[in-house]
């Protein structure tokens, strides 16, 4: 039988389940990441297991979203993480070493592994040939105790690159280019492999950066081959042991399949307010530009930083622009200081920041009122940048390099030749801001400040699932509507209670007041409602406010399995067009609650306002409806271990 790359590696880790796409399958985890602004949770969740020691092959903590530290919480949360990973078997990764998908693509990611990160750009290290994933915490800390991770067997879709990228056409316009065609619900239920002559013309920072942002596409993991260029960029690093080829049996069937020729890509932008809302730049025109922001897990590359300091050298930052500049890792920041690269950016006007996601997740940098802001980033949503008001593009790290001077939108292209930057033929290989676990963890005492709070767990499901239909919301809800994360929230996330106050607010600010209020009730959702991060606060808010069930056209692959493991019931329109015989504060019901969930996949919920019933889908597997059940993972878990 002949497999497809990801197929290879599903094979191989395989748990339970088949391999046949729509069926549930568990998968064997050999390295987590959690990063600090979802690590607080997953660890908390992690010691509510009982579990002692991480039984994975690597697990690490990053600490890089929350470093405002505007206030105790960011360090409260920093030292809680560092002495439960200390205490667990856990590798630390200090404030200041970067941003966990390129450090763990520099020093830790390895090709054919399965890594589960609580995070959604986790899909990253797919640019090593890995089987990356991003999950809810409570997933990872299972993970990390060593337990399966369940997901449904994914389609695999092939992406065929053939020709190679032009002169200022970058992996960034290749991976807009697959959202232009394929839409941010493109990828849900998918893998995308990626083959073709083309894919070994790119290096792997650039295939990494085109699989970070198959996020974007609701997808559950993309992954490029491992090769030559693998072979070389794990020895520029130093871990040439690492290195293992693969690829696809010749002879593979894909499920689906989309031809991109790279030779025909130019430079692009996402306009607001969504990364698949997609065009050329030179169509775009020469719109004036108040800020440029080059940096995140997406282009924060050692060859991305070069890019921007060769077109920012012996130039002047535009007077009525601000650009800042934040290097994706200590390696990289530590290389640019030292070649030089450095000194030309900070000459030009750039504002350096420390590597960390910084304004990637409104921390810090929010622009001015009505602004333009072109972003190296992965995401443009809505209010994501801090300021509701700006418009904000998703572009490369040459053309917003190349606007920042000329302080309009500009194809790079304009610029004439284009800075060609090999690879290092030796990255900067330290790792001493990596802080291994120690060696007996029960001498380790677990540092919790007053910032550090209890998560809510949620009660066994009832017979009668009722409440009102407490908000209605349209397609395409983030997380970022339903949990906000920006510089005075994203301390909050050891903080649950103070959190759920902001639960959707975006959308409707009297939503919180409106679920207390009811004692709880429905959230009403069009499609791909809960799409972006996998942040469990946008299942644990919720549930804090009483949220029983969200009735949706369709979900967001994190979110839905967040809602589950919070024991939520995430329901479907079976007619699309139920959704818009629903009313805000409509009496809903669901009786008979477990029994209808045990009969099958139909359940129904009456609308007792408009006296009439609706036929909802809940997908959830044999595992998942027992959670239900429970109400929830952890409800479930401590079941199982009585
Ligand atoms: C994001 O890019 O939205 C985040 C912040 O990295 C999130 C995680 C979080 O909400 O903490 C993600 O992508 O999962
Ligand atoms: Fe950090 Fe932004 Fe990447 Fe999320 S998308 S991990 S906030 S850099």
């Amino acid at each position: 039988m002949a497999y497809t790359l990801a197929q290879k590696i599903i094979k191989e880790h395989l748990v339970t389940g088949e391999m046949k796409a729509g069926s549930e399958i568990s998968i064997r985890i050999d390295q987590t990441l959690t990063q600090d602004s979802t690590g607080t949770m997953a660890y908390l969740q992690l010691e509510a297991m009982g579990i002692d020691k991480v039984k994975t092959k690597r697990s690490v903590a990053y600490i890089d979203h929350n470093t405002i530290q505007s206030g105790f919480e960011n360090a409260d949360d920093h030292k809680y993480i560092q002495t439960v990973a200390a205490k667990h078997g856990i590798y630390f990764s200090r404030p200041g070493n970067g941003i966990c998908h390129q450090v763990q693509l520099e020093r830790f990611g390895v090709p054919g592994m399965t890594l589960l990160g609580s995070d959604s750009h986790t899909p990253t290290g797919g640019g090593l040939g890995m089987l990356a994933i991003g999950a809810g915490g409570v997933d990872v800390a299972v993970a990390m105790g060593g337990g399966a991770y369940y997901i449904t067997m994914p389609k695999i879709l092939n992406v065929k690159l053939a020709g190679k990228l032009r002169p200022w056409a970058t992996a960034k316009d290749v991976i807009l280019t697959v959202l232009r065609e394929l839409s941010v619900k493109g990828g849900v239920g998918k893998i995308l492999e990626y083959t073709g002559e083309g894919v070994k013309t790119l290096s792997v920072p650039e295939r990494a950066t085109i699989t970070n942002m198959g996020a974007e596409l609701g997808a559950t993991t993309s992954i490029f081959p491992s090769d030559e260029a693998t072979l070389a960029f794990l020895k520029a690093q130093g871990r040439e042991a690492d290195y293992v080829p693969l690829s696809a049996d010749a002879d593979c069937v894909y499920d689906e399949e989309i031809t991109i020729n790279l030779s025909d890509i130019e430079p692009l932008a996402a306009q607001p307010h969504s990364p698949d809302n997609v065009l050329e730049v030179s169509k775009i025109g020469k719109i004036k530009v108040d800020q440029v922001a080059i940096g995140s897990c997406t282009n924060s590359s050692y060859t991305d930083m070069m890019k921007v300091a060769a077109v920012l050298k012996g130039k002047t930052v535009h007077p009525d622009v601000s650009l800042v500049i934040a290097p994706g890792s200590k390696q990289v920041l530590t290389m640019l200081a030292q070649n030089g690269a450095l000194a030309d950016m900070v000459a030009a006007g750039a504002r350096i920041l420390e590597s960390a996601c910084g304004p990637c997740i409104g921390m810090g940098q929010s622009p001015k009122t009505d602004a333009v802001s072109l972003r190296t980033f992965n995401r443009n949503f809505y209010g994501r940048s801090g300021t509701n008001s700006a418009q904000v593009y998703l572009v490369s790290p040459e053309t917003a390099a190349a606007s920042a001077i000329t302080g309009v939108l500009t194809d790079p292209r304009e610029l004439g030749e284009a800075p060609v930057i090999p690879m290092p033929e030796a990255f900067l290989a330290n790792d001493n801001m990596v802080v291994s676990p120690a060696e007996d963890g029960s001498k380790v005492e677990v540092v919790r400040g007053p910032n550090i709070k209890p998560f809510p767990v949620n009660t066994p499901l009832a017979e009668v699932v009722s409440g009102k239909a407490l908000i209605k919301v349209e397609d395409n809800i983030t997380t970022d509507h339903i949990m906000p994360s920006n510089a005075k929230l994203l301390p909050f996330r050891s903080n649950v209670p103070y959190l759920a106050e902001f639960c959707l607010t975006p959308c409707d600010p009297e939503f919180p007041a409106r679920a207390k209020a009811n004692g709880g009730g429905f959230v009403i959702g069009g499609s791909n409602y809960g799409q972006g991060s996998s942040r469990e606060h946008a299942a644990l808010a919720p549930l804090y406010l009483g949220v029983k069930a969200v009735l949706a056209k369709s979900f967001a692959r994190i979110h839905m399995a967040n809602l589950i493991n919070s024991g939520i019931l995430p329901l479907v329109f079976k007619n699309e067009a139920d959704y818009d015989s629903v009313d805000m504060m409509d009496e809903l019901t669901i009786e008979n609650a477990p029994a209808q969930i045990a009969a099958g996949e139909e359940i129904i919920v009456k609308n007792l306002t408009k006296n009439i019933k609706y036929v909802t889908i809940l997908s959830a597997s044999d595992r998942q409806k027992e959670m239900l059940y429970a109400g929830g993972l952890i409800n479930f878990i401590k079941m199982q271990n009585q």
